[in-house]
Order: structure tokens, then sequence, then C-alpha cells
């Protein structure tokens, strides 16, 4: 069974023609908008008819993986939303943009901040810390994700690619940290970039099992919802593209648990 592609809708051509860089996994494309009904993640009637018609979703799914993708902003919007996070965000410095792997000390390969709700905690690379607080920006996009899911957020991790060659590996968010049940909304800014989905089961170069990977591209000014449980089930990353120039911001919003007393 082969699984799905969402192909750049609009925006940053920089993606274009990466996907002979893949190495590891087929997916298959399901192309631009396949031209179903205007669908949204959002059940509830009551606060549909509040945001009124709402944008339109592509529904990707495979087993033990739900997500949604859209365009939430328009190009004229989106280009000024990544201006100001240009401007605005203040990147981790010093051992905070440093790893250590295997005893060696590396430059992460990207910038990244957190921002949230006043006296929250969380731990990153082994250290306890408070984000800073929200800023205009932040709340502008967050309230925006809120208009289309009715999800509420109190916290944002923020990436920045400064090109293709600025990357972030497998992973699977801290579950421990996050609020059972609760998505991540994955908000993209600047070149469009290859993102893949690879199955718990189907990693390393002896899987259990072999599971398909999904593939999307995220658009300038695209959501990816993450809905549960796909983080359980699910490895995401972004892969290196060098043929990428152009910057990108990426903004996961993550409702992440009260720090214990
Ligand atoms: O930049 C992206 O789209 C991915 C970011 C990511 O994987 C994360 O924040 O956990």
């Amino acid at each position: 069974m082969e699984r799905f592609l969402v192909k750049q809708a609009q925006g940053d051509q920089a993606g274009k023609g990466e996907q002979q860089e893949q190495t590891q996994e087929e997916s298959v494309t399901l192309g631009k908008d396949p031209g179903g009904p205007r669908k949204r993640p959002r059940r509830d009637t009551a606060d549909r008819a509040i945001c009124g018609a709402g944008p339109r979703w592509q529904h990707i799914r495979a087993e033990g993986l739900d997500c949604d993708y859209t365009v939430l902003f328009g190009r004229a919007e989106a280009d000024e939303i990544f201006q100001e996070l240009e401007k605005e965000i203040e990147y981790f410095t010093g051992t905070l943009a440093r790893v250590l792997v295997f005893g060696k000390w590396h430059n992460v390969p990207r910038k990244q901040a957190t921002y949230g709700d006043a006296g929250l905690t969380y731990t990153f690379s082994g250290l306890v810390l408070s984000p800073k607080p929200w800023i205009p920006v932040l709340e502008r996009v967050r309230d925006r994700v809120f208009g289309v899911t009715g999800q509420t957020f109190n916290f944002v991790l923020i990436n920045r690619y400064k090109d293709g060659s600025d990357h972030i590996g497998e992973h699977r968010d801290d579950e421990r940290e996050l609020a059972p049940g609760s998505p991540i909304a994955s908000v993209s800014f600047g070149a469009c970039r290859d993102f893949f989905f690879r199955h718990k089961e189907s990693r390393g170069k002896n899987p259990r099992r072999k599971v398909e990977a999904v593939r999307v591209q995220l658009a300038h000014g695209s959501l990816l919802m993450m809905n549960p449980p796909t983080n359980t089930h699910w490895y995401h990353s972004l892969p290196v593209r060098k043929k990428v120039l152009a910057p990108r911001v990426n903004l996961t919003f993550r409702k992440i648990l009260p720090t214990k007393k």
C-alpha cells in the first residue's frame, strides 16, 4: 500500500525537483488538492459558524498516522509574517546551540528558540528551561491555528533552517512533556521543504516490518496538524536538501503539561 505525498500548494519554489534526493523510501503523489469537499478537522458546528468556510484541508492517513494539511496564510500574509519572525525571534546561542554526540560537541544544524506561557518549564539538552514570553507575531499565528482547528497551545518550538543544508534528524516529540491526546500544529514559512514520516517498526537497516514512508512538502504559509496517535507510531524528519538555497522557519505549537510543583 503506497502512501501520500502532499505537493507544494503555493509559494516558494525552492523545494522543487528535490525528489531525486530521497533515497531510503518511496512515496506516492497524492497530487495537488484532489478537489474533494471543503473539510476541516474541527467538528463542532457552532464553532464552524463562527469561523466561516475555513481553509481547504488535505487528510493524510496511514496506519497509526493522522495528519491534516492546509495552506493557512496566503502569499502576502505569509511573507509579512516571515519577515517579522526573521526580525523578532531570538534564537538559542552558546551551549544550547550545540549538541554532544558520542563525546564530541557539534553545532545543532539549525537555529532553535522556544516561547510560551509564563510558569512553564521543559527539558532541553538535559537542562530545565523556561520559554520566552509570547510576542505578537507568534500570538497571531497561534490564534489563527486556533481559529481553524479549535486547538489551544501553550508553547511553541521554533526551528530556523538557513538553507537546505540545515535539517532535523528522525525523532519523535517528547511524549512525557506533551499533554496526552493533544495534537502538534506545525506552521512553516519560507522555503518549501520535504518532511518525512517513518513508522517506528520500519526504521534502520533491518526493520521489523516494511511500512511505506510518508512524504509531505511543507509550503510557505502551510499548517500541518499532527494528530494523535501519529507521534506514538511515527518518527519525523526534515532531511538535507542541497538545492534549497532559501531560509525556512518552522513553528511547532504544542500543549505541554504544567510543571509539577
Ligand atoms: O521543521 C520542521 O518542519 C520539523 C520540526 C520538528 O520536527 C519538530 O519541531 O519536532
